[in-house]
């Protein structure tokens, strides 16, 4: 009888394992995959991979140990014989202190590393605003219920002028430059949300946030809203195109000579634009 209850329980924890192995490797999966996350195509997502990485293995391990604590408990222990079940509180000190022990080190090693690799990336990476040094594409992203106005200082490297390029849904990037958005809402709050770049803003009216990214693979990206604005906030999403520093030049200067044609002082709503350093 113990051998069979034995079986049971190892083929439960290989069950288990396996399960975990199938969920693992969805976190490694490399792209394009149509479930799992979308691919990284910026330079620093893989700080936010990684916060993912470990995050699963974290709860994986966590889940397994659990999980073969219960099989063998419900198992090992099943009463065949009338016997009733027993339990106590804990016996002492002893066991307050294992207790301790045990919380201490989940809550210390995985909340704990997480907590500082989440500093660390936000210190050293992502809070780290590029300079003019760094020669950052400047975007002033105008968010409005439900599309994302898009505005490049154009060739006078000044916002709210004749040459800028204002676009709807539709942004220009080069390949391996950096990026600096200036985000605001003209309505509700609005969530500014690049998958592929591993990067999040919250938009709201009234006041300016920011964020920074580089993307390194050409390519067309989703750039989607994170926060439920209204009855279409699904039809709220656009396209990053990522392309080549001379293709995005030729597109910038054609769409800046057409910008310049077609530019009315009179059409206020137009120049919803705003001086960068404010
Ligand atoms: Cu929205």
């Amino acid at each position: 009888m113990k051998r069979s209850r034995f079986k049971l329980a190892t083929h439960a924890a290989y069950v288990s394992a396996f399960l975990t192995l199938i969920a693992a490797s969805r976190v490694w999966a490399d792209p394009p995959t149509t479930w799992g996350r979308p691919f990284d195509a910026s330079l620093d997502g893989n700080k936010i991979d990684w916060l993912f990485k470990f995050t699963t293995i974290a709860i994986g391990i966590l889940f397994v140990i659990m999980a073969a604590i219960l099989i063998w408990a419900t198992v090992m222990q099943r009463d065949t014989g009338g016997r009733k079940a027993q339990y106590e509180h804990g016996i002492g000190r002893k066991h307050l202190l294992l207790t301790a022990l045990v919380s201490s080190i989940i809550f210390f090693g995985v909340d704990g590393t997480l907590l500082y690799s989440s500093f660390v990336d936000l210190t050293e990476t992502f809070w780290k605003w590029p300079t003019a040094k760094d020669h950052p594409v400047e975007v002033e992203v105008y968010a409005q219920q439900w599309v994302w106005n898009f505005r490049l200082a154009g060739p006078d490297g000044k916002f709210n002028t004749p040459d800028d390029v204002v676009t709807i849904n539709d942004l220009h990037l080069p390949v391996n430059t950096p990026v600096f958005v200036k985000i605001k809402s003209k309505d509700v709050i609005h969530s500014f949300y690049l998958p592929n770049m591993r990067i999040k803003q919250d938009a709201f009216p009234g006041s300016i946030t920011q964020l920074w990214f580089e993307p390194t693979k050409p390519g067309q990206y989703v750039v989607g809203c994170a926060q439920h604005c209204g009855v279409s906030h699904y039809k709220m999403h656009g396209t990053m195109t990522v392309e080549s520093q001379q293709e995005y030049e030729r597109w910038l200067h054609d769409e800046s000579t057409a910008a310049k044609r077609r530019f009315d002082q009179a059409d206020s709503d137009a120049h919803w634009g705003w001086d960068w350093e404010i």
